[in-house]
């Protein structure tokens, strides 16, 4: 009993926490469920720092930095009050030191000052949101440049609930811009195989085909068994040069017809792409993204609602240089808490909301008709630059509300 009492003493004069919640965060697009606690508790929060190489668009690869292998990084959702313990570490394989300034932190460099981090190690600091809001953080590492960090992919989101909670909506997401300055890098991309399933590849195996389908089927290697997993085997197809899996693709999806010569040039494998400081510094991107990578909100990856529900979009803008002129087509915005904050101002009826560099909003809509509605920066050249993505509704039409007429 005498111990239990000195471990509450100890508590109560030393302010070490009895225990710790586990931070819910996400991958973007996703975003962490409603907060349900009605008291601040103590939150961890993990982050690792990592370079890796990954896709910025179809066969772009880029050198990004990132936290937790992700770019923007992971999103974090916290209530007004908690006390945030902030463990961050560097991966062992990482070139550089890494640190990150959090914009909801009141205190020296929003963190950046004590939690600078070398490869292989861990730095941990502790502060109390006192505001609520949706804020941004990024890497502020010195070395080589502050620029650098937050140019390659260090940054993402931090909301602070307010105390009473933020009220229920049927789809929440997280969405992020960014500037990408790139140059080709003399490193060598040696996360990808050096000799890749191409259409070079394809052309022998049409050649195989012809000369002998018995010789072949003795002599399948490793390559041949892994395109005949993917493309099937156009021998034993009922429709002459088309794979059971191709038949099953839309034409559009069907790119390699075997009957045309294949004089695709063989591939480039040291083709990488890596930051031009001197594109950043004349700020001239030539990516600005949604999500990390051109198409991230494309396609199989758009996000998907149904009319009538009400939809939130935790928005943030690093820049590093541009602001973002954030629209969606078709939709106009039912509340808008501009710059982020919360309990301040809300704007109501909006069309296009501007954030800042650095900066986050929060919008809520409802689409009332059907179709695919595009997200984008309506600083319109941007959109060739990876600026767009897409938001599809699914549901009953309201002529009374759109119709075509004629
Ligand atoms: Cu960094």
């Amino acid at each position: 009993m005498k111990g239990f009492a000195n471990w509450i003493i100890l508590f109560m004069f030393s302010g070490i926490p009895a225990y710790a919640l586990e931070a819910d965060i996400t991958s973007a697009p996703d975003v962490p469920a409603f907060i349900t606690r009605t008291m601040p508790e103590t939150v961890e929060v993990h982050f690792e720092a990592k370079e890796f190489v990954g896709d910025l668009a179809d066969g772009k690869r880029y050198k990004f930095w990132s936290y937790n292998g992700t770019v923007p990084g992971p999103m974090i959702r916290v209530r007004l009050g908690d006390t945030i313990e902030f463990h961050l570490s560097n991966h062992s394989s990482s070139q550089f030191p890494h640190n990150i300034d959090l914009h909801a932190v009141n205190g020296p460099g929003g963190g950046a000052s004590v939690s600078l981090v070398a490869p292989g190690e861990e730095r941990v600091f502790r502060f109390k949101t006192l505001h609520p809001g949706l804020y941004v953080y990024h890497c502020a590492s010195p070395i080589p440049s502050i620029p650098a960090h937050i140019a390659n992919g260090m940054y993402g989101l931090l909301l602070v609930e307010p105390k009473h909670g933020f009220h229920r909506v049927d789809h929440e997401f997280y969405v992020f811009e960014s500037e990408f300055f790139t140059q080709v890098s003399d490193d060598e991309d040696l996360s990808v195989p050096k000799v890749e399933v191409i259409p070079v590849e394809l052309k022998k195996k049409q050649e195989k085909i012809g000369a002998s389908a018995e010789k072949e089927k003795k002599d399948e290697g490793f390559m041949d068994s892994l395109v005949n997993t993917f493309f099937g085997k156009s021998s034993d197809s009922l429709e002459p040069g088309k794979s059971d899996i191709q038949k099953a693709l839309p034409d559009s999806f069907v790119e390699t017809d075997l009957d045309e010569p294949l004089d695709s040039p063989e591939p480039e494998k040291k083709y990488l792409l890596e930051l031009s400081l001197e594109k950043g510094s004349k700020e001239q991107p030539d990516y600005v993204v949604f999500n990390g990578r051109q198409g991230a909100l494309l396609g199989a990856n758009a996000l998907k609602v149904n009319v009538g529900e009400k939809v939130r979009i935790f928005f943030g803008n690093i820049g590093p240089n541009g602001i973002s002129s954030f629209h969606i087509i078709g939709e106009i915005f039912d509340r808008v808490y501009l710059e982020g904050a919360v309990n301040g101002v809300v704007n109501r009826n909006v069309q296009t909301t501007l954030v800042p560099s650095a900066g986050a909003v929060i919008v809520e809509f409802t689409i009332d008709v059907p179709g695919d509605y595009l997200l984008v920066d309506h600083s319109i050249f941007r959109i060739d630059k990876g600026a767009i993505g897409m938001i599809t509704a699914v549901g009953d039409s309201s002529p009374e509300i759109f119709e075509s007429i004629k």
